[in-house]
């Protein structure tokens, strides 16, 4: 009992040192969540799942809405969610990935911050028989069998979108500013890679400007004005890897004395109601939808992966676009 009590208070210890905090209490068949709700498997005679969700961060509103659908399906299905904010790092994750490994959490939902690194973690959950479910973005492993499917959107197709828009916007002619998502992540190796592939097509367009804006709004708008100050009259349209980072070179551009959407053409991903809003009012060009709500479709995924049924490798999301045709009237419809 000694070293029960001791292993048990070195977890809680080391969750809360990480950061790591529970939805609901993890509890045997019946038990009620947090939410006062019965969980579901009290119901069913099924015992209530534990998932460990090892998250990026907060750097966009993509994010906290996919966070927010996580937490919101758990809450429907009964699911005791351990939520961890990796605020950004690596390093963070694969400590949350352990401490889930320790706790004998059923499942775990990763969303990477970079492609590359996780091979080890993701063995040491495999050999402990967890299975896991990557959201929104893809790691580069040896192995496909360390995770169990991805669900998310096609990158490089969102990427290529934004250069076909531009390049047709442009006649084929111009330059084009590009501000990239956090280095080796999957958008922005997979968008920069969609969206360079179709400009290279266009002997008249030039990408002159590039950097890393981290997909936050303060950072994209840091590198605009950069870009404003280096090259400013020569820029005729700008590719953001998301809209948060839009919205900042879209302030950056209007505090130059420009006119985002005319003097320089807008482009970005993700489908933020204010990027939505931003195209309505002809500040912005284009802004491709990446499906953020994500909850249901990670929790279908995990449950099948503990029931050992197949999975596809990838499960990929539809996702629709706004411009100047369509964005005024279904701006009201985003919910996020
Ligand atoms: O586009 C961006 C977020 O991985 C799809 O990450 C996600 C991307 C999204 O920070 O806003």
């Amino acid at each position: 009992m000694g070293t029960l009590k001791i292993s048990t208070f070195g977890i809680l210890a080391l969750a809360t040192i990480l950061g790591l905090t529970g939805c609901g209490s993890s509890s045997t068949e019946g038990e009620k969540s947090s939410t006062g709700e019965v969980a579901k498997g009290g119901d069913t005679g099924k015992k209530q799942l534990t998932i460990g969700f090892a998250q990026v961060g907060a750097e966009s509103g993509w994010r906290s809405a996919e966070t927010a659908s996580v937490q919101d399906e758990a809450k429907k299905r009964g699911i005791n969610l351990i939520f961890s904010d990796g605020q950004g790092k690596q390093e963070n994750q694969i400590k949350a990935i352990h401490t889930f490994i320790v706790q004998h959490v059923d499942g775990i939902i990763l969303a990477p911050v970079v492609v590359t690194g996780f091979e080890p973690v993701l063995k040491e959950a495999k050999d402990a028989g967890i299975p896991v479910v990557l959201s929104d973005r893809a790691v580069q492993v040896k192995d496909d069998s360390l995770y169990a499917t991805l669900v998310g959107s096609d990158f490089i197709e969102e990427g290529r979108r934004c250069g076909e828009f531009l390049a047709k916007k442009l006649n084929g002619k111009g330059n084009i500013a590009e501000i990239e998502g956090n280095n080796g992540s999957a958008p922005q190796l997979e968008r920069k890679k969609g969206f360079e592939e179709v400009i290279a097509k266009y002997p008249g367009i030039k990408i002159t400007n590039d950097a890393e804006g981290k997909f936050e709004l303060a950072k994209g708008k840091e590198v605009m004005e950069a870009f404003l100050r280096a090259n400013g009259k020569n820029i005729n349209a700008v590719f953001a890897h998301n809209d948060d980072m839009a919205l900042g070179a879209i302030q950056a551009i209007e505090e130059a004395g420009m006119k985002p959407g005319k003097d320089i053409l807008v482009a970005s991903i993700d489908g933020e109601k204010t990027m939505v809003q931003a195209v309505a009012d002809g500040k912005a060009s284009l802004c491709v939808e990446c499906k953020a709500l994500l909850g249901p479709g990670l929790f279908d995924a995990i449950e099948s992966a503990i029931a050992k049924k197949p999975l596809p490798k990838k499960t990929v999301m539809q996702d629709d676009q706004f411009d100047d045709t369509n964005a005024a009237k279904l701006v009201s419809t985003r919910k996020y």
